[in-house]
C-alpha cells in the first residue's frame, strides 16, 4: 500500500475533554507519523470553507458552529495507508455505530460532537492538508 498523507482534526469536544495526548498516542501506535500539527480557534469563514462540500446539508450550520465552539488541533499524519488507517481508527460518524475500541466509540458523545475528522479520500487530503498548512510548516518525506 502507499505511502499517504492524510488531514486529521481533534474537534472542540475531544480538546475539552483533555484527550489530545490519547488520540496522538492511537495514531503513532498504529505506525501514522505526526508530521504538521498546530492548535488554532477557527473562525467561521474557516469553519465554513473547510466544510464547502457539505454547504447544502441541513446540518451545516450546526457543523460550522460547533467546528468553532473552542480550540482544535489540527495535524498530518503519514503512513501506509493512511487515509483509510486513520477513517477506520476513528471509527463511524455516528458514536452509537462506532466498533468498540475506535476513538468516536471511546471519546465522542453524539454525530455532532464525535471527537474527531479525518480526510475521506486522496484528493481530500490533499485539499485540506493544503487548507491548513503551508509546505514549510510540514516535514519533509522521509
Ligand atoms: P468528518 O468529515 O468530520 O471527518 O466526519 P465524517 O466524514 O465521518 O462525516 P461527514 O459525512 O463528512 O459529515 C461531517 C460532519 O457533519 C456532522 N454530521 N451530522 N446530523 C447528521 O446527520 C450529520 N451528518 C454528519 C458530523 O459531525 C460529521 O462528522
Ligand atoms: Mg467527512
Amino acid at each position: 500500500m502507499a505511502n499517504e498523507r492524510t488531514l486529521s482534526i481533534i474537534k472542540p469536544d475531544a480538546v475539552a475533554k483533555n484527550v489530545i495526548g490519547e488520540i496522538y498516542s492511537r495514531f503513532e501506535k498504529a505506525d501514522l507519523k505526526i508530521v504538521a500539527s498546530k492548535m488554532m480557534h477557527l473562525t467561521q469563514e474557516q469553519a465554513e470553507g473547510f466544510y464547502a462540500e457539505h454547504k447544502e446539508r441541513p446540518f451545516f450550520n450546526d457543523l460550522v458552529a460547533f467546528m468553532t465552539s473552542g480550540p482544535v488541533v489540527v495535524q498530518a499524519l503519514e503512513g501506509e495507508g493512511a487515509i483509510l488507517k486513520n477513517r477506520e481508527l476513528m471509527g463511524a460518524t455516528n458514536p452509537k455505530e462506532a466498533e468498540a475500541g475506535t476513538i468516536r466509540a471511546d471519546f465522542a458523545s453524539s454525530i455532532d460532537a464525535n471527537a474527531v475528522h479525518g480526510s475521506d479520500s486522496a484528493a481530500s487530503a490533499e485539499r485540506e492538508i493544503a487548507y491548513f498548512f503551508n509546505d514549510n510548516e510540514i516535514c519533509p518525506r522521509g
